[in-house]
């Protein structure tokens, strides 16, 4: 660690209401993407950590003040975490920002985000309940809503605030604790936000954090014995690896694994509210969205009038450090390891002869140490490229041209993932049509959400993954029913 920075700070992890270094010592530099240089360090957390903060969080839920919590004040103090958030908005935007590379606006309307997910789960908590079921004559039998227990919440690097935040609130306003195991490349806000939580007045031992490598505390805990369910976010390979680990203890999942997500633009469409979206469903952090729109698929006599609108606002797209002012279109890729990743994947379809239609720049003042990636827009795709089926998880933009509705689905669900959809059409009963048909866990007509709206159930089908987080249905995911039955005869 460059411990000639004299704000490198050495941040600790919160263990059972205690801010606690790895038990090994061990520590992993936090690096800025945008210069790539280190500013702070988190514990390098392995097994025994993970240890420790199951055995909390087992504690605060069998033994502590909140196992006993009426509902209502479980969300009050969700509804303060989010108060509290505000209040350290700008702290919070800055150092999300910084961690992650992602523009400064963007760290800001993450924090908007996570204020929300906590206001909507600190109302939600004591508004889902049980049936009374009409059975045998004598008897009365009704539900409850039990939580899991100790939930363990493995968040990756692209939003860290806001997916903690769907998880932590809809896991805490049903009554579970949570073990939350953010990515070594971006641990810092989910460390603060464990911290704001006890300032809050969450009991010790509900709210936990261990910090360290997937393959060694991410491993851990997703496997653990102790664990009642494991939600994560991800890549699907690493999604695999986790559900086996869950699996020896048959434990349940909800899994977030990405997506190839398509905009299906229709002739009739109103191109001038498009193609705005079209870019800004690609750029924003700077592709490194599960919800991106990476693939745009175009009704033939569109094709060339959008391929060439499209190149014209990619060509002028500037790529510059998270803190720019004025401020750039889009930020650095997370580590040198995904700018590998995304240049790679960029040269392959390049060498494979597929065309680029424009490409944009990184601004010549951005330090040399960045992350940076120009954005890219590939035209006349073939569906069964490489970077047609898998997910780039960069600035990356791939144009497809279709004949009519059956080609446009055929296409649209043509690939493993299943995750968000645009559609495109003023036509009304179209709209309805594809709605219905194509195979994605959120479909926008006329606008794409990008995966926002705090209220509206998010995942996806096939290798996006499995169970429902956002909104009330995430409720669901984080408990079990239980079926009461009275014999009063
Ligand atoms: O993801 P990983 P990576 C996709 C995206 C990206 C690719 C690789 O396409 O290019 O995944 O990114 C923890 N047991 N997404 O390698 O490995 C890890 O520490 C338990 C899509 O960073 O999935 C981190 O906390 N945990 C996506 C988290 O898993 C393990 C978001 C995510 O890391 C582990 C991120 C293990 N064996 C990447 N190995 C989305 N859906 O939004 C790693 N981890």
């Amino acid at each position: 660690m460059d411990a000639s920075t004299p704000e490198c700070a050495e941040w600790r992890q919160i263990i059972g209401g205690k801010s606690v270094g790895a038990v090994s010592g061990g520590r992993i530099d936090a690096v800025c993407p945008s210069d790539g240089k280190v500013f702070a360090s988190i514990p390098a957390s392995d097994a025994q950590d993970v240890d420790l903060a199951v055995r909390a969080a087992r504690q605060a839920f069998d033994e502590g003040p909140w196992g006993r919590m009426p509902a209502v004040e479980r969300g009050r103090l969700l509804t303060r975490l989010g108060l509290l958030v505000g209040r350290h908005a700008e702290e919070l935007a800055a150092l999300e920002s910084r961690d992650t590379g992602k523009p400064l606006r963007q760290g800001r309307a993450d924090v908007t985000a996570t204020m929300r997910y906590y206001e909507f789960y600190g109302g939600a908590a004591d508004k889902l309940h049980g049936d009374t079921i009409p059975f045998l004559d004598g008897y009365t039998a009704l539900t409850l809503r039990e939580p899991h227990g100790v939930v363990a919440g493995i968040i990756p690097w692209n939003y860290p605030l806001q997916i903690l935040a769907r998880v932590a609130g809809a896991a805490l306003a049903m009554g579970n604790v949570l073990v939350a195991k953010p990515a070594e490349d971006a641990s810092l806000t989910t460390i603060r936000i464990a911290e704001l939580a006890l300032e809050a007045g969450f009991p010790e031992g509900v709210f936990n954090v261990v910090t360290g490598y997937g393959s060694e505390a991410g491993a851990a805990l997703s496997g653990h014995p102790g664990v009642d369910y494991v939600t994560f976010t991800g890549s699907p390979g690493t999604g695999t690896a986790i559900q086996q680990a869950a699996a020896l203890n048959n434990r349940g999942v909800t899994m977030e694994l990405g997506g190839k997500s398509p905009q299906i633009v229709f002739a009739d469409a109103d191109l001038d509210k498009v193609l705005p979206v079209l870019v800004n469903a690609i750029i924003q952090n700077a592709g490194q969205t599960c919800s991106a729109g990476s693939r745009v698929l175009i009704e033939r006599p569109a094709y060339d009038a959008v391929a060439e609108a499209l190149a014209g606002r990619f060509a002028k797209l500037v790529a510059g450090p998270h803190d720019a002012d004025p401020e750039r279109d889009l930020g650095p890729l997370v580590s040198a390891r995904q700018r590998a990743r995304v240049a790679a994947m960029v040269e392959e379809a390049e060498a494979s002869g597929i065309a680029v239609l424009a490409r944009g720049t990184v601004d010549e003042r951005a330090p040399q140490g960045g992350f940076y990636a120009a954005p890219v827009l590939f035209g006349a795709v073939d569906p069964a490229a490489r970077i047609a089926r898998e997910e780039i998880f960069g600035p990356v933009l791939s144009l497809f041209s279709f004949e009519g509705e059956d080609e446009a689905v055929r296409l649209a669900n043509g690939t493993d993932y299943g995750l968000v959809a645009g559609i495109w059409t003023r036509d009304g009963a179209r709209q309805h049509r594809l709605a219905k048909r194509v195979r994605a866990g959120q479909v926008f007509v006329n606008s794409y959400g990008a995966g926002g709206g705090v209220e509206l159930p998010f995942g996806g089908f096939g290798r996006s993954g499995h169970g429902r987080e956002k909104g009330f249905e995430a409720l669901y995911d984080m408990s079990a029913t239980k079926t009461v039955v009275f014999d009063h005869r």
